[in-house]
């Protein structure tokens, strides 16, 4: 089942050693690990031809302009964007949400309109639109999650009523795993008018996303999650929507012309690419695309499905553990939370780490709305991408049956 196995002599960390054991990193949600391939399109890209883009009248920065928008026009062929305008370079996720909750919130939303979020939000997509709602006098209404870990939709037209101008959803959750029904619910939001805006960060590097088929309007990920560069995310908007919307940032590089009380901006995408953006970790985004699209990722899903599917199984032998999510691997992504009795999960963590070299989170995952609706303040949770083996696993549950003993269970 291990059928991407190989893959693994591409990435020179999953090589070293962490306090005398192999490294196993299950951390992968937070940020995937980079292939030797990535590393060296940046680093090539750096030696021989780097230089500010959309700028020079001379050959390298003609090269250099070529790679960056290159990688836009791979980053769209992969999500099945129909033009390469359609991406715009952000920062990551948080970055490209922000640049949507400004950039048409600000003009579009009216006291009293309604912004909906679901209660398994990261923090990048719900304080952004906290901060708007309190600028324009718009409300925050929330769909709820079940005991099944999934959205309750049971009150669905409620929520998503009237007044909705927005809709913001996560395609996968990075505390539970569980994947939303986003389609259905951007038919809801758009039956009312609204604009649906999709956290992608946990969808995009591990599952098929086909912009042109999700219903979203927006839809916003990283490249650091999906073996690309830190630094660098992406926003995918409807060609409509962007236009309609205002940037976020002024500066170089997004004007058409600039006079002393008033500037025209620069078409979409670079409207929304104020300053020098990241070039270099552009090309690494491409080499990212490059990587994912040989392998496919039906097969990323796969493996991470059945990867997923081990996990899942070999935890279940552990007494005390709690698995907080979904226990059907169809219905999740590779983010598998859990609790042991009542240790911390930080000191969970701190053992598997100094024990056996295993690299795990622990915490609130940045999504506390979520964690309180659990009863938690914190589980530990590993997380799982194309590089991640059974055997690592083992070791994540070897690793847990000393941290019982450690702890007295
Ligand atoms: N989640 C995790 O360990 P940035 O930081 O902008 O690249 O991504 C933010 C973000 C937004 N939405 C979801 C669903 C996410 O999982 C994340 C990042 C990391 O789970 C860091 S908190």
């Amino acid at each position: 089942m291990n059928s991407l196995a190989h893959l693994r002599q591409d990435f020179p960390i999953l090589d070293r050693m962490v306090n005398g054991r192999p490294l196993v990193y299950l951390d992968s949600a937070a940020s995937s690990q980079k292939p030797i391939q990535v590393i060296e399109a940046e680093a090539e890209f750096y030696r021989t031809r780097y230089a500010n883009v959309h700028r020079g009248a001379y050959t390298l920065s003609d090269e250099a302009t070529s790679a960056y928008e290159g990688a836009r026009a791979k980053m769209a062929a992969m999500v099945g964007a129909s033009s390469p305008a359609e991406i715009v370079f952000t920062k990551g996720t948080t970055a490209a949400i922000n640049t949507v909750a400004y950039g048409w919130g600000l003009d579009h939303l009216r006291p009293g309109d309604r912004i909906v979020l679901t209660v398994m939000e990261h923090h990048s997509n719900i304080v952004p639109w906290q901060l708007v709602a309190r600028r324009t006098g718009a409300e925050l209404a929330y769909i709820p999650v079940g005991p099944d870990y999934q959205l309750d939709l049971s009150d669905l037209d409620s929520v998503v009523a009237e007044r909705t101008r927005i809709l913001a959803v996560t395609a996968a959750s990075n505390v539970t795993g569980a994947i939303p029904p986003v389609t259905r619910l951007a038919e809801a939001a758009h039956a009312v008018g609204a604009v649906v805006v999709v956290d992608g960060a946990q969808a995009v590097p591990h599952l098929p996303v086909d912009v042109s088929t999700m219903g979203a309007d927006f839809v916003a990920w990283s490249g650091h999650k999906m073996l690309g560069p830190s630094g660098i995310g992406c926003l995918w908007g409807r060609p409509d929507r962007l236009e309609e919307m205002s940037p976020l940032e002024g500066g170089g590089e997004m004007i058409s012309d600039v006079g002393l009380y008033e500037s025209r901006w620069a078409p979409v995408p670079h409207k929304f690419e104020a300053g020098t953006p990241p070039i270099a970790q552009a090309v690494g985004l491409g080499a990212a695309v490059d990587y994912l699209d040989k392998i496919g990722m039906e097969a990323v899903r796969r493996h991470e499905t059945a990867i997923t599917t081990y996990a899942l199984d070999r935890l279940a032998e552990v007494p005390d553990l709690t698995i907080h999510g979904p226990s059907d691997p169809a219905d999740r992504g590779g983010a598998v939370s859990f609790t042991l009795g009542d240790i911390h999960a930080h000191d969970i963590a701190t053992i598997l780490d100094q024990e056996n070299g295993v690299a795990i989170r622990a915490g609130h995952h940045c999504a506390k709305p979520l964690m309180r609706h659990l009863g938690l303040a914190s589980t530990a949770r590993a997380s799982f991408y194309l590089y991640t083996t059974e055997d690592e696993i083992d070791q994540l549950v070897a690793g847990l049956h000393t941290a019982r003993v450690v702890f007295g269970l």
